[in-house]
């Protein structure tokens, strides 16, 4: 029970399992991991495939020939154990180069280079099948305020992703861009700090219809956000075009916990939305197995990740099923939120006196709305209580 395959559509990050732990006051605690023995250990869980930066499998320094090379051995390893490619995407973030940040860097030179090798990537992407490009700005941001004109930086930004899909379209591509928000780390402000403020930016580029987001569980909670609210109104956009699911208590660092570690309940009303929506893409992890762990630990969180996702939507599933949770769900009157609020129009509305003149409001005010009921067999649901 709970044993993950690919048809579960699981995928994990490279840089995750790969992580060695080196954090803003320790060196590695763990050697660094080739990517051949993460696409066998991943596909030996039961995952369905993994995702990259250009430099999680080709060093930046590296030649073109090595280049090349390392890409053979790459492919040559999905292939033998069977693992898909479904997400790219670039490292911005880890040469000192991008310390200013890479679309938006004040430096011109910088920006025009970070556009050549996303572009660079996006072609390895398309050719390994990859059909979502993550873009995290992670350094596009500032610590101070004169540091950066936030409006010009925003006229950079839209002029790079105008670029990368114009080459997405020029090549004929089945890709599509993934904006992930995060709201500050390892800039002390990064630009694009919410799932909100993404999808408000999406409408003005070129080709929005190229674009949507990337949102991570622990970046909305960072700032206090309720992530399935979030990931509710990205569905509702029609912009969910992938998902990083990790754990988070509450605003701080970004912790980066397996998934189903930190907030919980909010891991659980998740699920239950992501199950119940069209989100037809992967449940990808982008998680850090701690720095306390050996590789047995690393592989273990791995399978937590996964086991924990298969555990939520299980109990999702008894939760809806439950008789009395559908009672609880009509005490609540939940279901007539799909009732239109004035189907009969404004000319109705205006008309019906019952709406205003004879509405009786204090006694509207007096009806209880039963969601502590509700909400308790939802947690007696999750706790296995039920
Ligand atoms: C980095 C970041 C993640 C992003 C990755 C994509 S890299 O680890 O913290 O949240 O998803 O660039
Ligand atoms: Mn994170
Ligand atoms: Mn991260
Ligand atoms: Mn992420």
């Amino acid at each position: 029970r709970f044993t993950p395959t690919p048809a579960d559509r699981f995928t994990f990050g490279l840089w995750t399992v790969g992580w060695q732990g080196r954090d803003p006051f320790g060196d590695a605690t763990r050697p660094a991991l080739d990517p051949v023995e993460s696409i066998e250990r991943l596909a030996e869980l039961g995952a369905y495939g993994i995702t990259f930066h250009d430099n999680d499998v080709i060093p930046f320094e590296a030649s073109e020939s090595e280049r090349a090379q390392t890409i053979t051995r790459f492919r040559a390893a999905l292939d033998k154990f069977g693992l898909a490619v479904p997400m790219a995407t670039t490292n911005l973030f880890t040469h000192p180069v991008f310390k200013d940040g890479a679309f938006t860097a004040n430096d011109r030179d910088v920006r025009r280079y970070a556009v050549r090798k996303t572009l660079r990537n996006i072609d390895l992407a398309a050719e390994l099948g990859a059909t979502t490009y993550v873009a995290w700005g992670g350094r596009d941001g500032a610590e101070s305020g004169g540091a950066k004109d936030v409006r010009l930086a925003l006229d950079r930004l839209k002029e790079a992703f105008d670029l990368l899909a114009t080459h997405v379209r020029e090549q004929g591509y089945d890709l599509r861009f993934a904006i992930e928000p995060k709201p500050n780390e390892p800039r002390g402000d990064i630009l694009l700090p919410t799932i909100g403020h993404a999808l408000a930016f999406i409408g003005e580029l070129e080709f929005p219809e190229l674009f949507g987001l990337n949102p991570e569980v622990g970046h909305e909670q960072m700032a206090g956000l309720n992530f399935p609210h979030g990931i509710a109104q990205a569905l509702w956009h029609g912009k969910l075009f992938h998902i990083d699911l990790n754990g988070q208590t509450g605003p701080k660092y970004d912790q980066d916990l397996r998934f189903g570690a930190g907030d919980v309940r909010q891991a659980f009303w998740l699920v239950d939305l992501l199950e119940r929506s069209d989100y037809q893409g992967p449940r990808h992890f982008d998680f850090k197995p701690a720095r306390t762990e050996d590789f047995d630990g690393v592989w273990a969180a791995a399978t937590g990740c996964m086991r924990n996702y298969l555990i939520l939507a299980d109990r999702a599933k008894a939760f809806r099923a439950d008789p009395d949770v559908q009672a609880a769900l009509r005490d609540s009157r939940v279901e007539e939120l799909a009732v239109p609020t004035a189907a009969d129009g404004l000319t109705g509305l205006l008309a019906d006196r019952a709406s205003f003149e004879e509405f009786d409001a204090d006694a509207a005010g007096r009806r209880g709305m039963a969601f502590e009921r509700l909400d308790q067999l939802a947690l007696e649901h999750l706790l296995g209580a039920r």
